[in-house]
């Protein structure tokens, strides 16, 4: 097996420790820090987010395979900023305001992560204008924003309003997600779109890219 396919295997079995190790190796055997990062890292997290779509893992082989990424990603961060590799494009998430969930919020994080996008975690009880404000300071192509409750949710109107009254308007795609939304919710506000899990929402971020 090649020590790409050994790191992608050790990430989806959650081996954090193995992961950075073989991260090191690679690097030693001059292995290119995108192929690294592509055929590695990237890989590994890509397989985790298809099986847990398909309820072939859960939640806990999520975290653990994105410790095990976060392992990786650390020793081989240095590298890819010398190598001018760029992330695939800014994502700004937070929980709406008014909600603390956070657990949903983080998977979407850590999946996005995974897809290769560089992320800026604004936290929860997130108002429309920090959501604005964190899109703009970070040039974010996208704006991610979870609810888990029915009462908060109706609060993610008020950040696809902030947006379209901003100088972001038709630049920042906002998506949505969390367990009492719908793609009927989302076409209601006028969001750009709806992903039911963590690994569709950062197959949808990718789409919103190139819209
Ligand atoms: Co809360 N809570 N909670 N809670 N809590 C729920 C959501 C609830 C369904 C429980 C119930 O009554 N059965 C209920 C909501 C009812 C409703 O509105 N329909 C509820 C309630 C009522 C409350 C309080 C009001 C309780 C109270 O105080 N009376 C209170 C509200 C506080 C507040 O937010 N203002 C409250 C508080 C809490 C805790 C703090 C105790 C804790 C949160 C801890 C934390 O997050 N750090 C908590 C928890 C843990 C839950 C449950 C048990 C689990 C939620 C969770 O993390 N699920 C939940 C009941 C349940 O779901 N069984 C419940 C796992 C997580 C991975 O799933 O977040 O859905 P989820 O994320 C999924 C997808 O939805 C999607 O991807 C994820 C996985 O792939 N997704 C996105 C999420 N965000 C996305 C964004 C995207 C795309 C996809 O794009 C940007």
């Amino acid at each position: 097996m090649s020590i790409l396919n050994e790191i992608a295997e050790n990430l989806m079995k959650g081996k954090a420790n193995d992961v950075k190790a073989l991260v090191e190796k690679a690097i030693a055997a001059n292995e290119k820090p995108q192929d690294i990062l592509n055929k590695g890292l990237l890989s590994g997290m890509g397989i985790i987010g298809e099986r847990f779509k398909k309820n072939e893992v859960y939640v806990p082989e999520v975290l653990i395979a994105a410790r095990a990424m976060k392992a990786g990603m650390a020793i081989l961060q240095p590298k890819l900023t010398s190598a001018g590799v760029q992330p695939l494009g800014t994502a700004v998430i937070g929980t709406v305001k008014g909600d603390l969930h956070d657990i949903g919020k983080n998977l979407v994080g850590m999946m996005l992560e995974g897809a290769g996008f560089k992320v800026v975690d604004m936290g929860i009880d997130v108002d429309a204008q920090k959501f604005v404000n964190g899109a703009r300071d970070n040039k974010a192509q996208v704006i991610g924003i979870s609810a888990l409750l029915t009462t908060t949710m109706t609060n993610m109107k008020a950040v696809v309003d902030a947006v379209n009254a901003s100088d972001l308007k038709g630049k920042t795609k906002v998506m949505i997600g969390g367990a009492p939304v719908t793609q009927a919710f989302c076409d209601e506000i006028g969001a750009d779109g709806y992903a039911p899990d963590a690994a569709s929402a950062a197959d949808l971020a990718k789409k919103l890219l190139k819209k």
